[in-house]
């Protein structure tokens, strides 16, 4: 998996140096996928309080991968202050991406609807206009 996004990638950058970022809602399994395209092999995980980043080279090409936690605080969810469904302290991060892997739990057909308004908020932010996506339907095995 870990070459097929890098050749994604590479054939979109060139030899551009490329930030990447991975979100996705909570559990969904970014820090996962992070960690198999650093390593080649799956990680266990917890979830992520703030992000972990990563440097993954492929051939000349870096690509430095910002894997987001996707937990909102309750304390934000309470005040009703959780705007535009854009998880809180995500948009600290926008400037400057290149690309967004959005992770999809495939089998979290609950919040199916949730993770949609998230990705049609994201598509909304002006600073995320030119960058390439990717949707990743995650968890079907
Ligand atoms: N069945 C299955 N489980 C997966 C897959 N990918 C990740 N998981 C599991 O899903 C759970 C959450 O994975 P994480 O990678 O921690 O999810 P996350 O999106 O980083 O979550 P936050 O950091 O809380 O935002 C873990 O128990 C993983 O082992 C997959 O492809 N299939
Ligand atoms: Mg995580």
């Amino acid at each position: 998996m870990g070459i097929v996004f890098t050749r994604l990638f590479s054939s979109l950058f060139g030899n551009k140096e490329a930030r990447i970022l991975v979100l996705g809602l909570d559990n969904a399994g970014k820090t996962t996928i992070l960690y198999r395209l650093q390593m080649g092999e799956v990680v266990s995980t917890i979830p992520t309080i703030g992000f972990n980043v990563e440097t993954v080279q492929y051939n000349n090409i870096k690509f430095q991968v910002w894997d987001l936690g996707g937990q909102t605080s309750i304390r934000v969810i309470h005040l009703g202050i959780y705007e535009n469904h854009v998880r809180p302290y995500w948009r600290c991060y926008f400037p400057n991406t290149q690309a967004i892997i959005y992770v999809v739990d495939s089998s979290d057909t609950e919040r199916l609807v949730i993770a949609k308004e998230e990705f049609h908020a994201i598509l909304e932010e002006e600073e995320l206009k030119g960058a390439v996506v990717l949707i990743f339907a995650n968890k079907q095995v």
